[in-house]
């Protein structure tokens, strides 16, 4: 049983808290807004009336706030960052590798071990065997703790030293989430006007699935093999994507619908095209994304 410290109790903050209660460990919870923090006390937490009381009490402190604009501002003032002192902090705020980064010296500059957590779940999935919260930071800390970590995601992991690889991690997660996301705004739109049942869509979605995921392992693949050029495997050219993109974003014109879809993404398909790249192969786009 570890004692907690944790600063927040927002809708992910209330289950992180009653998770680790659940795994009888002592939580002394504080929040912005009172109420909340003392609504925990019925699951056994202790209610703290200041971000340095919870964290006075603890061994490790936790952290889920808003932002990092609001967790900055209470793990910097000066009773805060002394309670601290010695002990670890786990930011479990969203945030950014840069952002991850500079608290991580923050807490280094002030005698503080420090994880940067990205949670790759909704409240609702927080404690469950298949859970997914990404740490990266101090690995002595995480592996002391890793039981702790387990019962609040039991597939969580450290993924690195950089504070900031967590964070990194979870927007390149998103990345996927929101390009099928957007996708299926698109989807749906052109159905809605071309009258066709949502329904019926989702039924031929099923079938295209295995086509879509075959696409996206030969792109990860070949991207990571460097075999971005047309060879004899090649699904579709660019010229082949181009040709088909540009039937999309004429419905999208003819029907009047928002081309934010083909204006976002076609300007990718035009370079490789002004680069002479019309029979090399979709992965060849990775070189116009920016990464080195
Ligand atoms: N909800 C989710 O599914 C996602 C999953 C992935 C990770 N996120 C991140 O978790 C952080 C908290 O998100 P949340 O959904 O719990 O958000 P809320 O329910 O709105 O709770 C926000 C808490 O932050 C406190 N707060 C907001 N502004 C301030 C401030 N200026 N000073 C101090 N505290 C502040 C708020 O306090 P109160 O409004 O109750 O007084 C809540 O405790 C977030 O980073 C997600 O990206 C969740």
């Amino acid at each position: 049983m570890t004692t907690i410290g944790f600063l927040g109790a927002g809708r992910m903050g209330a289950a992180l808290v009653k998770t680790l209660l659940e795994a009888d460990h002592g939580v002394h919870v504080w929040n912005r807004t009172a109420e909340k923090a003392q609504a925990l006390a019925g699951f056994g937490a202790i209610p703290e009336p200041t971000p340095e009381r919870a964290a006075e009490a603890a061994e490790i402190v936790i952290v889920n706030l808003l932002d990092y604009e609001a967790s900055d501002a209470q793990l910097r003032k000066p009773a805060v960052a002394e309670a601290l002192k010695g002990k670890l902090l786990v930011q479990l705020t969203s945030g950014s590798p840069k952002t991850a980064r500079e608290t991580g010296k923050w807490a280094e500059d002030h005698g503080i071990a420090y994880l940067d957590g990205a949670i790759m779940a909704t409240p609702n999935f927080i404690g469950g065997a298949e859970t997914v919260i990404l740490y990266s930071g101090s690995k002595a800390h995480f592996n002391k703790h890793e039981a702790l970590f387990k019962a609040l995601g039991g597939k969580s992991a450290f993924v690195g030293e950089d504070f900031g690889t967590a964070s990194a991690l979870d927007s390149a997660l998103l990345s996927q989430m929101w390009g099928t996301l957007f996708g299926t705004l698109q989807a749906l739109a052109i159905c809605r006007a071309e009258d066709i049942e949502f329904d019926t869509y989702a039924g031929f979605l099923t079938a295209a699935q295995a086509i879509i995921d075959g696409a996206s392992q030969d792109l990860m693949e070949r991207i990571r093999d460097g075999r971005d050029l047309g060879d004899a495997e090649t699904l579709a050219t660019i010229a082949a994507h181009s040709s088909a993109f540009h039937h999309l974003r004429d419905l999208v014109a003819e029907r009047g619908l928002n081309p934010a879809f083909g204006d976002a993404l076609g300007g990718l398909l035009e370079t490789a095209l002004r680069n002479g790249h019309q029979d090399d192969d979709f992965a060849v786009l990775a070189r116009f994304m920016g990464a080195k």
